[in-house]
């Protein structure tokens, strides 16, 4: 099996890469040697440690393959080019060159994709999930949280989590916090007595000491949920137009379209999600 690419961190410990996705380590100088998964049959044209946890392989067709534990886990990255990469050096585990096809094409690339960061956050009842932005204006819930006053925020990580800290929120109290068994990469937490006093405010939602499958610990993640009951169209304020847009959907089953007009969370849009409406006329967010 034709080897390409050595990368030596220590006396002791190395790691070749070659043809097919070859990954052979040693941690003994080279007296014996390990085959690794390295997830790809490409062919890999060189590798690069720049200490003995941290390694970046690359080659034909435009991949990038990386590790933070020695090898013990390849990780395949996302090139953005199908050209083939030659040579790569690390000077520190998120940077590094890599030189390919195409006159020598430079690209700087980040081992970093293993990072684990909040990619989306919602509040979503049933089927239904307000968007709540990581930056810039919060997302505005306008649902009641019924007679527990409850509220589901969910948030959605880059990676696959395997364990979640605690968490807490600004206003209300948190029930739980818990992975979703059916989408490893999204984290509830669950509030309870969010009060009448939280309306006309954003609750900040913060998850703790979040890991994920590659062994990364996010410290903690946070995201803003402007509480405005009755604000169907979302812009901040109740007033007429909220109260309008639910009696054009009044009579109608909430879907994804008219959702919000269900101020009451029942499924069905009433006139008392009419009403609830008109009672809050003249309310706003910040
Ligand atoms: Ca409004
Ligand atoms: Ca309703």
């Amino acid at each position: 099996m034709p080897l390409h690419g050595v990368s030596f961190t220590s006396a002791s410990e190395g790691t070749v890469a070659g043809n097919s996705g070859t990954i052979l380590r040693t941690t003994d100088g080279g007296s014996h040697w390990d085959i690794q998964r390295s997830g790809t049959t490409a062919h890999l044209w060189d590798v690069s440690f720049s200490d003995a946890n941290n390694g970046t392989a690359v080659g034909e067709g435009g991949t990038i393959i990386n590790t933070t534990d020695g090898g013990t886990h390849w990780v395949t990255q996302e090139s953005g080019t199908p050209n083939t990469f030659y040579d790569v050096f690390f000077t520190d585990a998120n940077n590094g060159t890599a030189v390919g096809d195409l006159g020598m094409i430079r690209r700087r690339i980040d081992a970093g994709g293993a990072q684990l960061t909040l990619a989306s956050a919602a509040s979503v009842k049933g089927a239904f999930a307000i968007n709540l932005p990581l930056t810039g204006p919060s997302g505005v819930e306008d649902r009641s949280g019924g007679s527990n006053k409850k509220y589901t925020v969910v948030m959605t990580f880059n990676q696959n989590i395997v364990s979640v800290g605690s968490a807490s929120s600004t206003c209300g109290a948190v029930q739980s916090i818990v992975i979703d068994s059916a989408d490893a990469h999204r984290v509830k937490v669950n509030l309870v007595n969010v009060a009448h006093g939280c309306n006309e405010s954003t609750i900040i939602v913060t998850a703790d000491n979040i890991s994920d499958d590659q062994g990364n610990v996010l410290d903690s993640a946070s995201v803003g949920m402007g509480l405005l009951l009755g604000d169907v169209n979302g812009d901040r304020v109740v007033n007429q137009s909220d109260y309008h847009e639910a009696q054009m959907n009044k009579g109608q089953k909430a879907d994804q379209q008219n959702f919000r007009s269900d101020v009451t969370a029942d499924s069905h849009i009433t006139s008392s999600d009419i009403q609830f409406i008109r009672q809050q006329q003249g309310t706003s967010l910040p």
